[in-house]
């Protein structure tokens, strides 16, 4: 029986597009080792010598009021938390599974206090990500020696998506990781291969029928299905495939791109490049350009901490935010052509031009509708000055090259925000 398979609300797909700035983070066991959180796979490390890492687990420095402040901070108005990732290692007070971290010496549920440091907060929505693949359920990848069925794995991944959506309040989505193996990253197929469908219309209605405003995004790297309501993109600008594994096609869909703040989404110890507060402001305002969220992550310690210096990059994006926010928040994807040192987002008929970089004192823009008459700052209201003038400089030409020019003094150091109206 075909299954009619709903989509979230138009008022939580608005405030998800709204809000257009979250943190993502990839929190669990592998965190111990500081090699990422592939480092089961990539090490080959038996789930026997891998589950040794339970009684290390123990993040004395976890504190929830912390993490989601950082974010707050930063200006991010949703968390994405690794519920469980690939390892199969639960980060939540599961009922479906002994292999969790309420049975490690630190015996608390880290999901259930950010919930609660969100809701007491009220700026700050929790989401949940969920692996599809599972390196550790018997049911996915050891069904010939358990002699479980598929069936027993989806009970298990279906009923930990019911538990994250049913006791843990309001949240903000549900965030798949794309169903595998993707291009057979290996000739080991049993690390990956599923045993059947995901049976997506049952998850996909359960989800919105639990939690209607909460969007769903699974991160298969192609168009969305029925009942997925935003498109993602990782490591990527929406259409851009340097990553080798997005689809360069960009479909009539809200937006998500989903990026480290380093090189690696769990915590790596040897991993010491951040991304600047300018690169990571170009990102944010370049998804938002394009009609898409900016996802950012971040892989706090095995102690439990958000990296220091992740923290002060993330405050800094927070500090232009509180500037220039009313240029992202509430956009949507702009109108005016973008360029290599140029992008916009628009409201209605304001028009935020986004100047990224200068390569002279004139800044040229393209497709900017004809009623612009007038241009200010948004971070002093000064005004812009602004010129019309023919593309190719012929008089009688389209008078659609726009000029403005912001003295030097004017600029922000990582973008300049001129409004047009
Ligand atoms: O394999 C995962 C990876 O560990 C990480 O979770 C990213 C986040 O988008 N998703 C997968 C790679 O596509």
């Amino acid at each position: 029986m075909v299954q009619v398979v709903q989509n979230v609300s138009s008022k939580g797909l608005n405030w998800f597009q709204d809000v257009r700035f979250g943190m993502f983070i990839h929190w669990g066991l592998y965190s111990i080792i500081a090699k990422q959180e592939w480092v089961m796979h990539t090490d080959r490390i038996p789930v026997e010598d891998y589950e040794k890492l339970v009684p290390q687990f123990n993040p004395v420095k976890f504190n929830a009021e912390e993490w989601v402040s950082i974010a707050a901070d930063a200006g991010q108005k949703y968390m994405v938390i690794t519920s469980r990732h690939h390892d199969g290692f639960s980060m939540y007070d599961t009922a479906l599974s002994d292999y969790k971290v309420t049975n490690t010496p630190f015996g608390r549920d880290p999901i259930r206090e950010l919930a609660d440091a969100c809701a007491r907060r009220g700026d700050v929505k929790l989401g949940f990500y969920s692996s599809l693949l599972d390196w550790h359920h018997p049911a996915y990848r050891f069904r010939e020696q358990s002699g479980l069925a598929w069936s027993d794995y989806l009970d298990f991944l279906h009923g930990q998506v019911r538990e994250l959506c049913t006791n843990y309040g309001e949240i903000a989505c549900m965030w798949f990781d794309g169903d595998w193996p993707r291009h057979a990253l290996d000739e080991n197929n049993a690390y990956f291969a599923a045993g059947g469908s995901f049976e997506y219309d049952k998850l996909y209605n359960m989800i919105h029928e639990l939690q209607p405003d909460a969007v769903v995004l699974n991160n298969r790297h192609d168009k969305p299905l029925p009942g997925e309501d935003v498109q993602g993109f990782e490591q990527d600008l929406p259409g851009l495939n340097t990553a080798g594994f997005n689809t360069s096609t960009v479909y009539d869909y809200p937006l998500e791109v989903c990026m480290t703040i380093n090189d690696h989404w769990g915590y790596s110890a040897a991993d010491r490049n951040p991304k600047s507060i300018k690169h990571l402001v170009h990102l944010l305002v370049r998804s938002a350009s394009m009609g898409g969220n900016y996802l950012l992550n971040v892989g706090p310690t095995a102690e439990g901490e958000i990296v220091p210096l992740h923290a002060q990059r993330l405050r800094g994006v927070g500090e232009w935010l509180k500037v220039n926010g009313e240029s992202v928040y509430g956009t949507r994807a702009g109108k005016i052509a973008p360029s290599a040192t140029a992008v916009s987002t628009s409201k209605g008929n304001t028009h935020y031009v986004h100047i990224l970089d200068y390569t002279s004192d004139c800044v040229t823009l393209f497709g900017v509708p004809e009623g612009v008459t007038k241009a200010h700052l948004l971070h002093n209201g000064a005004p812009v000055e602004i010129e019309w003038k023919e593309r190719n400089g012929f008089i009688g030409d389209k008078a659609d090259k726009f000029v403005l020019l912001v003295p030097e003094d004017q600029r922000d150091p990582f973008d300049t925000v001129v409004v047009l109206s």
